[in-house]
């Protein structure tokens, strides 16, 4: 019998994936492959890296006490030709196969090297994932617009998550309208499950300190969970302390918490450690025992099997020139600030903080303050996404480019979002305590202290105007603006433009 090469990636890092259980441990070989072309595509966060290296050693170990032959390559292996397709090809030379059997990757790039490779590979459907792109396909196709709820009530059906009969349970399908509230006061969590580096997560943070230790973004202390089994205790801990708040609280933000309710569960999600299904079905059960409220249950369901799947099945029907899409056409460079350099903008300035020290930001950090201010300042979306794609540590392409690309830039011209996620200050004042400690004054529209969000909000609106004045969402903002008297217009519009022009310039800002 011929032998074959199963390949893992670093991102698909469950049993249950459709590779391994294609495989027969006893004629097929397992590659793994810490490799230079994956690490530097795009200069990473480390604590990236680092979760992705440990949890790939990690992952290896425990296919070997299954009895698989694994080769696996280390990123400081002398032999290695420092690519995927590179590994498979002396892996094959190694041990004779003749053919390679993948799970299909998450991005474009790979999936085509993979196509491309000097040797058969047969990619399966990723079946981490809760939708395939056939059912994603048979809902989008002929529809005027590809709205997330619609497919998110398919998913509810399919599921059969928080389901009375054919019924959404509590009469409705989405309980957003709950899941707004503004920033409490003070914060009951406490915040994720942290672990203890182990040796193998030792180790590897060495290496990544001598290889990425300059890129932006810090990498000790590493209290990250690396495995199956501690993901699953991190699961457990957000469902007893914060699910129960995670609706009510999840639009919010505070400048001296930087989690407030939220998961911390994405990155072990998107890399395999848990399955979506998995930690769906725990958040139904703490639901049905009592524990966590319709709200908070029905939203958090919603971001994993509506957001998340929608996102991806976006991705892939968008096909490769996504990323490059400019639909407003903005040439403005990403300035210095969003990789550390000061500003006065207190909003900006703690979610690019935070997301140095944990390569984390929530959603609202990432939507509505630098993404916010990306739109309205006019920066190139391919820079933005860019930003995104380094600095995060849930960052992979087919979930990255949609909510940027796509719902957060508007560079797609409408396909995700039907109107842009652009706000005045008044937005992150009324959804934060920012505000308070900021140099701008959020009150002031005009004048020296006027909040940038403020100025930039109208001329983003006014460069736009022809294109969303008859957007009935965006028709009333710009009737606000028409009865502004024609003077305090052109102030603005000239602030706007002063501001931009120093920010563009280094100034501090
Ligand atoms: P929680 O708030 O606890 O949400 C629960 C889970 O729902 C998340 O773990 C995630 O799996 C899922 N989820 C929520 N919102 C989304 C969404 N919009 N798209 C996909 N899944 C979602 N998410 C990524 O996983 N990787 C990215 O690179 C990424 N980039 C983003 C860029 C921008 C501009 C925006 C606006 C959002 C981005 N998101 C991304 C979505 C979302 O912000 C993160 O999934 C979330 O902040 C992760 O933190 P959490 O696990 O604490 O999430
Ligand atoms: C993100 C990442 C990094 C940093 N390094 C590796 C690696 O060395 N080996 C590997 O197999 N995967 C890595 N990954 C994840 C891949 O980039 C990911 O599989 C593709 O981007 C497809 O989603
Ligand atoms: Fe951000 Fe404006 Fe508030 Fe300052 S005043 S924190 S810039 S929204």
């Amino acid at each position: 019998m011929v032998s074959r090469l199963i390949l893992v990636l670093g991102d698909q890092l469950n049993k249950t994936i459709a590779a391994l259980r294609a495989g027969d441990k006893s004629r097929d070989t397992v590659v793994m492959a810490e490799v230079a072309d994956e690490a530097s595509y795009v200069q990473h966060h480390p604590k990236k890296i680092a979760l992705i290296f440990a949890a790939m050693r990690k992952f290896a170990d425990r296919l070997r006490k299954d009895g698989w032959d694994l080769r696996y390559t280390c990123l400081d292996d002398p032999d290695t030709t420092g690519s995927i397709v590179g590994e498979l090809l002396r892996r094959a030379e190694e041990t004779g196969a003749t053919e390679v059997i993948a799970t299909e990757p998450g991005e474009w790039r790979l999936i085509e090297a993979l196509e491309e490779a000097p040797l058969p590979v047969r990619q399966l459907e990723n079946d981490l994932f809760l939708a395939t792109h056939a059912e994603f396909d048979a809902w989008a196709e002929g529809r005027k617009s590809l709205r997330m709820e619609y497919f998110y009530r398919e998913m509810r059906r399919k599921t059969g998550l928080l389901m009375d009969g054919a019924d959404p349970e509590g009469g409705q399908w989405n309980f957003d309208h709950e899941n707004r509230k503004p920033a409490p006061d003070e914060i009951i969590g406490s915040g994720p499950m942290q672990f203890t580096p182990d040796e193998t997560v030792a180790r590897v943070l060495d290496l990544v300190e001598a290889r990425f230790g300059s890129s932006f973004g810090t990498l000790r202390p590493f209290s990250l969970a690396t495995d199956q089994g501690q993901a699953r205790r991190a699961l457990a801990h957000f469902v007893t302390y914060a699910l129960p708040r995670f609706g009510d609280y999840q639009d919010a933000m505070l400048d001296q918490d930087r989690f407030l309710y939220h998961s911390l569960l994405s990155a072990y999600i998107n890399i395999g450690l848990l399955h979506p299904q998995e930690v769906c079905a725990a958040v139904e059960a703490a639901y049905q025992a009592g524990d966590v409220p319709l709200n908070a249950a029905e939203g958090f369901i919603r971001q994993i099997i509506g957001w998340r799947e929608y996102m991806r099945g976006i991705y892939y029907r968008e096909g490769p020139e996504y990323t490059r899409r400019n639909g407003l056409n903005h040439q403005r460079k990403l300035p210095g600030f969003f990789w550390g350099e000061e500003t006065k903008m207190r909003c900006v300035a703690r979610a690019v903080e935070q997301t140095e020290a944990e390569a984390y930001a929530h959603h609202i950090q990432r939507l509505m303050v630098t993404g916010n201010f990306a739109l309205l300042a006019g920066i190139d979306p391919a820079d933005v996404h860019a930003w995104y794609l380094r600095v995060y540590i849930d960052a992979f392409e087919w979930v990255e480019a949609p909510n940027v690309i796509g719902m957060s830039q508007f560079a797609d011209g409408g396909i995700i979002a039907s109107k842009p996620y652009v706000s005045s200050g008044n937005y992150i004042n009324k959804m934060s305590d920012y505000c308070r400690h900021c140099a701008y004054k959020v009150k002031d529209k005009v004048g020296p202290d006027a909040c940038p969000f403020n100025l930039l909000y109208w001329s983003f609106m006014e460069r736009h105007r022809e294109r969303f004045e008859q957007n009935p969402r965006m028709a009333q903002m710009y009737r606000t603006f028409d009865r502004m008297e024609e003077d305090r217009r052109r102030t603005v519009l000239a602030e706007a433009e002063d501001w931009l022009d120093r920010m563009g310039r280094g100034a501090l800002v």
